[in-house]
């Protein structure tokens, strides 16, 4: 994908950087792409992905190469392209973004550190520490937690460039989870479900930004469910599968049923559609996202409520604590590099945490919502028999039509996911933008 907007990005970068430069109290960095991971005792190498600092200046992939920052210089990137005929080595050629780099090519790691004139109190940051101390890092300016606090800190907030890549992210998810979808109306098994995705995205397991959960029935209930049945077919499909693009990522998930799901089931997931999309209409700068993820629990509440599963609702389901067994998940995560990006529940630039309060230690987002940022919502509502058990006796056991809920067991669970931006004026739903704009069907469940 190319972007109009990534010299943009390039300069925003600099800018941004030469500020928590001067804060942190050096003149310039080194950001190490990073070795590939060997397993122990092997010589397989798992899929290799970059050091998400790296990734944020350049989509360049692979190993090894060194990207040398100082204050008022353009950036400096020596790439290396090892002489080697195992693996393929092909030609950087001249893609849209290498202008924006005094680039350089060498055949190994050691010279690209000759290639950096490296002067003055520089920081590194990257896996290979020692590697840097080797060549005049001093030990407190590796991966020293000054620079790299603001540089998460600053990763939050996304360029037009970064929103770009991943609203390109979203519609390659849509385009999947609509394949998926129809593999799933079909009857097809968990596995070929998977194979139906990746098809129609064009890429391989490898690709994707984690691994897909494809839970059929009962199996949606399992929040990280990785198994791949290849046979039998589902009445209700629970799919949380996203893509990359440029090394950002999409995180989408989507409930479907067919006709012979309970009608009780498919109203709760009519139900949880409503408000999913009800929720990311609350997205705006400067509210809480603590307040979304609140909001989420009375709104499933009355849901379960209304459709019977529970005899109170909204705020009194809350304060009895019986909102918390059937969703017992934050509703959602900063996104873009990573797929749980850094700093959901950072304090400041400086670094530090503000962590959740004690009745939602799973949620992973405490920090102001602002302008820029790119989060999912991702509301869920499951049916755990090991988190509810201990309501079936004691204070809360008549609060819940224990029949029906035994009766919805073995549909699993529903969660609706969207990528959603924060804007000036409210929010962008990258995800719900590329639904409409496909010419897929509308990845309304049920
Ligand atoms: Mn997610």
């Amino acid at each position: 994908m190319v972007s109009q907007h990534y010299p943009a990005h390039v300069s925003e970068r600099q800018k941004k950087l030469e500020a928590a430069l001067a804060a942190a109290g050096f003149d310039g960095l080194v950001i190490q792409a990073g070795a590939p991971f060997t397993y122990f005792s092997d010589d397989q190498d798992a899929p290799f992905r970059p050091t998400p600092h790296f990734a944020h200046w350049t989509p360049l992939e692979g190993p090894s190469h060194l990207l040398h920052l100082q204050v008022g210089k353009k950036p400096r990137l020596a790439r290396v392209a090892p002489e080697d005929y195992w693996y393929e080595q092909a030609p950087l050629g001249n893609p849209y973004w290498a202008s924006q780099f005094d680039m350089v090519e060498v055949p190994d790691v050691e010279r690209a550190w000759r290639e950096l004139p490296i002067r003055g109190r520089t920081a590194y940051v990257g896996d290979r520490p020692e590697e840097a101390g080797a060549h005049g890092i001093l030990r407190d300016a590796q991966n020293p937690s000054a620079l790299t606090a603001r540089l998460d800190w600053d990763r939050a907030v996304k360029t037009a460039y970064e929103v770009d890549c991943m609203a390109a992210a979203s519609a390659l998810g849509v385009r999947g989870h609509a394949a998926a979808s129809s593999a799933f109306r079909e009857g097809a098994s968990e596995l070929a479900i998977h194979q139906a995705y990746v098809e129609a995205i064009g890429c391989t397991d490898k690709d994707l930004p984690y691994e897909s959960i494809v839970g059929l029935d009962e199996k949606g209930a399992i929040l990280h469910y990785c198994g791949k049945r290849k046979t039998g077919s589902g009445r209700v499909l629970l799919i949380d599968v996203g893509a990359q693009v440029n090394r950002y990522a999409s995180d989408i998930t989507r409930t479907w049923t067919t006709d012979k799901a309970d009608a009780a089931f498919r109203d709760l997931v009519a139900g949880m559609e409503k408000l999913q999309l009800e929720l990311c209409g609350l997205v705006k700068p400067g509210i809480a996202y603590l307040d979304l993820h609140a909001a989420a629990h009375q709104k499933i509440g009355d849901l379960l409520h209304k459709v019977g599963v529970l005899k109170i609702g909204g705020k009194d389901a809350i304060a009895r604590g019986v909102t918390s067994p059937f969703f017992p998940h934050g509703l959602g995560h900063f996104l873009g590099i990573q797929v749980h990006d850094v700093g959901g529940r950072q304090k400041s630039p400086e670094g530090g945490t503000v962590p959740p309060p004690p009745e939602f230690p799973y949620l992973r987002t405490t920090r102001k919502v602002e302008v820029g940022q790119v989060f999912t919502i991702e509301p869920g509502l499951y049916f755990i028999e090991m988190l509810l058990r201990p309501h079936r006796t004691g204070a809360t056991k008549d609060l819940f039509d224990w029949k029906l809920v035994d009766r919805l067991s073995s549909h699993g669970g529903i969660r609706i996911e969207d990528n959603v931006l924060v804007t000036k004026d409210g929010h962008r739903n990258l995800t719900r933008e590329a639904t409409a704009s496909s010419g897929l069907p509308r990845a309304v469940p049920g």
